[in-house]
């Protein structure tokens, strides 16, 4: 498929996907999810791709949500059909088995912030904006917004988003617990490549094996998820990485980790 929506470049192991309607401000519609839900075939499909970064062409947008001229059109059955479809979409997102990096660039409304919430972690620049502004437009959140928002901030801070469909700036989202740092706009793709670039240098199992406990635990109780965390936690000793860096570290030297998903 070729990509007239997004953005899709690889470099030393890390995958870049930009969301690329500039003139929408990177808005979301049927021809962008489809190949969205493309490209992330492609990531999943490519064991030599380490890191996958999400950033927004041009200046002002991550992505400022759905497309609302496409959205206007739909009768009852289409607006459903494209809740489903881009929920499908974000959960392949979330559940791909290498770390996500959101690059939030400017406005991530609606869901843009629904995008970024299934990312395992966000860096934005200063003059970003989230929000979940779909009451505004008589609508409540149908991409994830309503069970991600709360799992992530808590119930209240939610709600209140939700409700009052305010937007919260960069510093805000970072007290929330949304955003894990914020940087200035000409810093923001520097610092997301250097934080990638040193995941992108431990074992690709032991990478894999946390995510899937956090993310598989998180939704289960405690006792539970210790015991996913030991499953996972076998997996990653028995990796060629773990015999790299234990005896490199008795050895007094840096590992080299091959990433073998082998072991
Ligand atoms: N959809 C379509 N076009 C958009 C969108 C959008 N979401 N956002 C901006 N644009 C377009 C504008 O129409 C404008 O186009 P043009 O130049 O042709 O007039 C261009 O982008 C630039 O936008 P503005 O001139 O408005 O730029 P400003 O800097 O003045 O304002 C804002 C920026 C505040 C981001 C403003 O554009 C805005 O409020 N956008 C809408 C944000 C919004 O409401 N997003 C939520 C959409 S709903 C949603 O995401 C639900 C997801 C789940 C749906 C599932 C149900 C079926």
């Amino acid at each position: 498929m070729s990509y007239e929506n997004i953005i899709y470049r690889i470099e030393a192991g890390i995958a870049t996907i930009t969301f690329n309607r500039p003139k929408a401000l990177n808005a979301l519609n049927a021809a962008l999810l489809a190949e969205l839900s493309d490209a992330l075939d492609k990531v999943a499909a490519d064991e030599d791709i380490r890191v996958l970064l999400l950033t927004g062409a041009g200046e002002k947008a991550f992505v400022a949500g759905a497309d609302i001229g496409e959205l206007a059109t739909f009768n009852t059955l289409q607006a459903k059909h494209f809740s489903k479809s881009g929920q499908t979409v974000i959960n392949k997102l979330q559940e791909l088995a290498i770390p996500v990096i959101a690059a939030v660039n400017g406005f991530a409304l609606g869901g843009g912030t629904e995008i970024a919430l299934a990312c395992d972690f966000i860096y934005a620049s200063e003059n970003a904006k989230f929000g979940q502004p779909e009451i505004n437009l008589g609508l409540i959140p149908g991409f994830g917004g309503t069970q991600r928002l709360p799992r992530l901030i808590g119930t209240n801070l939610a709600k209140e988003l939700i409700f009052t469909g305010k937007m919260i700036s960069a510093a805000e989202a970072g007290r929330f617990g949304l955003v894990n740092k914020v940087l200035p706009p000409e810093s923001l793709m520097d610092e997301v490549m250097k934080v990638a670039g040193e995941m992108a240098s431990k074992g690709k199992v032991s990478l894999r094996a946390a995510k899937q406990a956090i993310n598989s635990g998180i939704n289960t109780d405690l006792a539970t998820g210790l015991n996913i965390e030991i499953d996972a936690f076998a997996l990653s000793y028995f990796s060629a990485d773990a015999k790299e860096g234990t005896t490199a570290f008795l050895e007094k030297r840096k590992p080299d980790f091959k990433g073998n998903l082998k072991s």
